[in-house]
């Protein structure tokens, strides 16, 4: 993949396996001695960010060797696989690499192995993924993808609790906590595979979250971005013999849990620095008259206060990036680098994800843009502006052409990397006949009575209104290809006085991706009136966070006390 910048990083601050299936497939390849106990070695074969679970080890006190041949794989004292990308694309690198034989021949040794996400999936027979597709045929099953026909809401995104099954040391004091997942596919369990599964969980059915057999371990969800359960699931992998930190057991939890995010927009202000800032109304400049931006601190400080405090996630909005070049703007890439080495839950980074052509005509697809933010750390970038003119173009030709931003980027990376965030602004009329998107009849009548309104989206960070709907808009970006909603709302920014209830009731309802409601939490009871009417998955703040007029805890504790499933 092309990469355009180079930019680089700034420092900041069980007893024998039954091998049944094991012997499948494998090769005989040499092998060389390993010893470092300190250093685990990571296979990453460069189909995606791993830049988190890089993170996670080091943090962990771990130093990572990386895979470059077949042989470095059976030389591994203890290896980390973190499958990205898709599952056909993940079996061709390494058919042709030639480590599908080595990973199968490490297997089958009973070698300590940790795979996450698609490195459990490519340990079955096959995947339904654009297939199907044989995998490493080390676990009888084949994965399939979640069934949205009934209204699931697919991609599984978000905070999922593992029911253990097995008593394995990875998960010890795991049982009934929640763990962060993000997948489309998952491996089913059945009588052929059940001597090889350790926990499963609970989504329109049940799968499977984790195998274990001897010392071959892995696991659907991502450890890395699971907060302390999972650095304490990653510690057991890494040195099996410590305690490990002890996460307390909790309550047996059932289903997804709703997400709180708490969202950073940042940009720099009049003195070059940058900061988190936050309007009303978009309009991020106070009001005395020096019309400074108003400065709520900075960005790594309170990214990391938040993971803390317990966010499910945390998300950045590089609010000028529309008009600025992101790939120019090294304090927002370093600040991404150094909170991705703090923050152990999902990271989202948004602004100025475009084509781009700097000032000596050299050009930069929004494909580089967005593959320098994974690089840097994120784990979900979000595209705004560029969204708005795809689906455009998209409604107006009923082509997928396969070129904007949002295609391209979920094509590289899968749709659960690719958030869409709308800016929409609400637009009053007399009746649904007066224009041609769709309205919903309003809570609150608008100035002169009217009963209906449709929400216009916008770009630029709300400068410039657009032909196109908030509801038009998401149905047709879920189609090419994003894989969760983030729904803003200009007229609720920053006052405090609730979600819009309408507008995310309206656009969850439309569409079978994640939504996210952003815009105007002021207290608590906004939290669970938004859970409790709309079909959001998550919830995003900003200014009562920034102002620590109501903690994240606060939060979670009530929307526990109104019966709504959350993460502790
Ligand atoms: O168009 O791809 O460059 O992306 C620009 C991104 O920056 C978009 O995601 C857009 O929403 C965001 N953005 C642009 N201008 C502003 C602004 O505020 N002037 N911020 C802006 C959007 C809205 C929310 C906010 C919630 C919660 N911020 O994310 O955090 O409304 O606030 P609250 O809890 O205080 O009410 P592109």
């Amino acid at each position: 993949m092309a990469t355009g910048a180079a930019i680089h990083a700034v420092p900041c601050s069980a007893g024998r396996p039954k091998r049944r299936q094991q012997r499948r497939g494998s090769a005989s390849l040499s092998v060389r001695a390993s010893t470092d106990a300190n250093t685990v070695t990571l296979l990453d074969y460069g189909a995606g960010n791993v830049r988190s679970v890089r993170n996670a080890i080091r943090h962990l006190g771990f130093d990572i060797r990386d895979v470059r041949s077949p042989e470095d794989i059976l030389a591994a004292d203890r290896l980390v696989f973190p499958g990205v990308g898709a599952f056909g694309s993940a079996m061709d690198v390494l058919n042709s690499t030639g480590m599908a034989d080595a990973l199968r021949e490490y297997i089958r040794r009973d070698r300590p192995f940790l795979g996450i996400c698609l490195g459990l999936q490519l340990l079955f027979d096959s995947s339904e993924e654009h297939g199907p597709v044989s995998g490493l045929g080390v676990i009888p099953g084949v994965v399939r993808r979640f069934d949205s026909s009934q209204g699931l809401i697919v991609p599984h995104i978000g905070w999922n609790a593992l029911e253990v099954t097995k008593d394995t040391q990875l998960l010890q004091g795991a049982d009934g906590h929640h763990v962060y997942f993000v997948h489309s596919y998952h491996a089913l369990p059945s009588d052929a595979n059940r001597d090889w599964i350790s926990s499963i969980c609970n989504y329109g059915g049940s799968f499977i979250s984790s195998i274990s057999m001897g010392n071959i371990q892995a696991v659907q969800f991502h450890p890395e971005k699971s907060g302390a359960t999972g650095l304490s699931i990653l510690k057991n992998f890494l040195s099996p013999n410590s305690s490990g930190a002890k996460v307390p057991a909790r309550r047996k939890a059932s289903k997804l849990a709703k997400r709180v995010i708490a969202c950073l927009d940042v940009r720099s202000n009049d003195n070059g620095d940058l900061v988190v800032t936050k309007g009303d109304q978009y309009d991020v400049r106070d009001n005395t008259s020096s019309k400074e931006v108003r400065n709520l601190g900075k960005p790594v400080d309170l990214a990391s206060q938040y993971y803390i405090d317990g966010a499910d996630e945390v998300s950045f909005l590089n609010i000028t990036g529309f008009r600025d070049f992101p790939l120019g703007d090294l304090p927002m890439l370093e600040v991404l680098r150094c909170a991705s080495e703090k923050v152990f839950v999902p990271l989202t980074v948004g602004g100025g994800i475009r084509d781009f052509k700097d000032a000596n005509g050299r050009y930069y697809s929004s494909l580089e843009v967005a593959s320098e933010y994974f690089r840097s750390g994120a784990d979900k970038i979000s595209i705004g502006s560029d969204a708005v003119f795809a689906a455009e173009a998209f409604l107006q030709t009923g082509v997928k052409t396969g070129k904007s931003s949002l295609e391209q980027i979920s094509k590289v990376y899968g749709n659960q990397a690719v958030v869409v965030s709308i800016d929409p602004r609400r637009v009053y009329v007399k009746s649904p006949d007066d224009v041609p998107f769709k309205t919903v009849k309003v809570s609150s009548k608008g100035p002169s009575g009217e009963e209906y309104a449709w929400y216009q989206c916008t770009v630029s960070g709300g400068r410039d209104s657009r032909p196109i709907g908030a509801y038009e808009l998401a149905k047709a970006v879920e189609e090419l290809g994003a894989g969760e909603i983030l729904l803003n709302c200009i007229d609720c920014d920053g006052q405090g006085c609730g979600f819009d209830i309408d507008l995310v009731k309206m656009v969850s309802d439309a569409v079978t991706i994640p939504v996210i409601a952003s815009s105007g939490a002021g207290a608590v009871e906004h939290f669970s009136e938004v859970f409790e009417k709309t079909n959001a998955s998550a919830a995003l703040a900003a200014g009562i966070f920034h102002r620590k007029e109501v903690p994240i805890l606060a939060v979670k504790e009530h929307l526990i006390d109104a019966g709504v499933e959350v993460r502790v």
